[in-house]
């Protein structure tokens, strides 16, 4: 009977559990690294055979006799990082498990860790290293790495399995409006380190102070040494200081400083910093600014700012496929700049850390949030871990990017006890982990009944929150035509910053007629012109992220002809072509 009990306990476990992560290394990409991007074997497991037939065994054929069927050596191949969607034809709208296997040599030092890094992988993942499970990883969104020092060989082998079959209890649920792309999707690399290595650090604006740091390293030392001394360097700001981190590796200090010039759209502002332990050195270049909120304001540095913002999908309109590279990230930011955008909003789940830093670099404000979209199980405590687990690993990788101002705990949520539990657990983990910046989620409003297009703005989300954001999409949904949007009423019933996180019409790039014709860019361009002329009228309101930049696909947008598989929201088309909203909304940033 005990055996049974021990037996359903392990079952029911949460499977985060099992997970053999390591904790996760910041800064990866100011690290000594090998990158394993590039070609990788695939097979498409759709019947799940693969984990009884222990693929990751990864035999070869040495026997003609021997039955064997599965075989990475003469298995097709694709690129890493990339979502499996946009490479291969078959695997278009491919939802389950695909394992992928690559072989490489590698040179042992002695006296170095090494650490498999992956950036993002979706949604499910399992990782074996030369036949040796390394651990699982669930959510599609953020990195996850593990130590591989004594498994590393001059030959080796990784097999990972990733499964992007949807699920109810998972973050995003179900049903959501973005191509549930699958793969090894970010960056792929082996980190190497010495023994003691600094693994992660917090360096940022004490909260309401112009001139002090907050500072906090955590040391990953083999050998639990306590006296490990950490040196951390600011030569523009004349800072150098030592500090003895404690026997479980932390230490934490506040610095002071007069002279921090803060980082600002207009000042871009990054302090080439680097920390030291022994003979190991990590540079990063970190900006500092205060972000608060008072009454109705957001104020950067002190001064009350307007978010010129628009809202961005991961997703290319040249390859559509999932974006993972500086370069795309630089066409993407190219883009944000052009539109005349000092913010934008990174939705709906942590994207690459690529476009984090290369927005921070060139002046744009960051929303980041975690798929918590729609009706996910808010009573499932598993569902709960995942959505922690999310903002946790988003937290660790961007705490020290000065771009990011507000964290998004969820999008469209219908009001409920429970959700409503489920996100203030969320707001107060975030607070703990958190507290310089703003806090947030894209909110649903509601009609009062006094008019036709008064709408409410009291969901209990906000009295917790410090932007009150909302979606509204009066001129698009429902019958109402765009000259409606002028009738529209909010009511706000917060005194606090107040944003639309989203508004926007579909617009089928290329496609002319007159205004009242659905689909048109003229109808999209009418849309916005009403649309900002009613943003002008909202006295409370600091900031807009319209939906959306590009084009995006989604299951749920078929219609052919005008959609053909594409939310067609975007300001730029699916092929990449400004259409005419954009230039409306850049004429109102560039005004105002
Ligand atoms: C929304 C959602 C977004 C959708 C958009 C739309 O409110 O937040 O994910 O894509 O509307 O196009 O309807």
């Amino acid at each position: 009977m005990q055996k049974y009990f021990y037996l359903i306990l392990i079952l029911t476990l949460p499977s985060y559990l099992w997970a053999d992560e390591f904790p996760q290394i910041t800064n990866v990409y100011n690290r000594q690294s090998v990158s394993l991007n590039g070609k990788w074997k695939y097979l498409i497991d759709q019947a799940e055979i693969g984990n009884r037939r222990k693929f990751w065994q990864d035999k070869e054929i040495s026997n003609r006799s021997e039955l064997l069927e599965y075989n990475f050596e003469t298995a097709a191949q694709m690129n890493v990082p990339g979502d499996w969607n946009s490479q291969k034809n078959e695997l278009q709208y491919y939802e389950g498990k695909v394992w992928y296997q690559k072989s490489f040599p590698f040179i042992k030092k002695p006296g170095k860790r090494y650490f498999l890094y992956f950036g993002a992988a979706n949604y499910h993942t399992e990782v074996f290293m030369n036949g040796e499970k390394l651990g699982e990883h669930r959510g599609g969104f953020t990195p996850f790495n593990f130590e591989i020092t004594t498994l590393i060989n001059e030959q080796n082998s990784i097999v990972v399995s990733v499964d992007n079959t949807r699920k109810k209890e998972q973050v995003p649920t179900i049903i959501s409006d973005w191509k549930n792309f699958g793969g090894l999707t970010r960056d792929v690399m082996i980190i190497e380190e010495i023994n003691a290595f600094i693994q992660d650090y917090t360096l940022q604006l004490k909260k309401g102070s112009s001139d002090e740091l907050d500072f906090t390293v955590w040391v990953n030392d083999n050998n639990h040494v306590s006296d490990n001394q950490v040196t951390i360097h600011i030569p523009e700001l004349n800072i150098k200081e030592i500090i003895s981190v404690d026997s479980s590796g932390k230490a934490t200090r506040t610095i002071k400083s007069e002279n921090i010039s803060r980082w600002s759209p207009q000042n871009p502002q990054l302090y080439k910093t680097s920390f030291s332990l022994e003979n190991n050195t990590l540079h990063d270049e970190i900006g500092f600014r205060n972000i608060e909120v008072e009454g109705k304001d957001i104020l950067l540095n002190g001064k009350s700012i307007f978010l010129k913002g628009i809202s961005l999908h991961e997703e290319s309109p040249f390859t559509h496929g999932r974006t993972h590279s500086r370069e795309e990230a630089q066409m993407m930011i190219d883009w944000v700049k052009e539109l005349g955008c000092n913010y934008l909003r990174l939705s709906h789940y942590p994207h690459n850390e690529h476009i984090v830093r290369l927005a921070e670099k060139e002046g744009i404000m960051l929303w980041e949030e975690i798929p918590v979209y729609w009706d996910i199980e808010w009573d499932n405590p598993q569902t709960y871990q995942y959505a922690k687990q999310m903002l946790n690993d988003v937290i660790i990788r961007d705490k020290n990017r000065a771009a990011v101002i507000i964290w998004s705990m969820a999008n469209e949520t219908d009001i409920s006890e429970s959700r409503n539990t489920f996100l203030k657990k969320l707001i107060d983990f975030t607070r703990s982990k958190d507290d310089t910046r703003l806090i947030s989620a894209a909110l649903f409003v509601h009609g009062d009944g006094k008019s036709r297009f008064s709408r409410v703005v009291d969901d209990p989300f906000g009295k917790n929150a410090d932007v009150i954001s909302v979606n509204q999409y009066i001129g698009w949904y429902g019958s109402a035509l765009p000259d409606v949007i002028k009738e529209l009423e909010m009511t706000i019933q917060f005194d606090k910053p107040f944003i639309f996180s989203e508004f926007g019409a579909g617009a089928l790039g290329g496609f002319h007629a007159d205004s009242l014709t659905r689909w048109s860019e003229e109808y999209q361009e009418w849309y916005y012109k009403e649309t900002l002329k009613m943003c002008d009228r909202i006295d409370q309101l600091r900031g807009l992220s319209p939906w959306i930049l590009t084009d995006f696909q989604s299951p749920r947008r078929m219609l052919p002809v005008y959609q053909d598989g594409f939310n067609r929201k975007g300001l730029i088309s699916s092929e990449g072509k400004k259409k005419k909203a954009f230039f409306v909304l850049q004429e109102y940033y560039n005004q105002k």
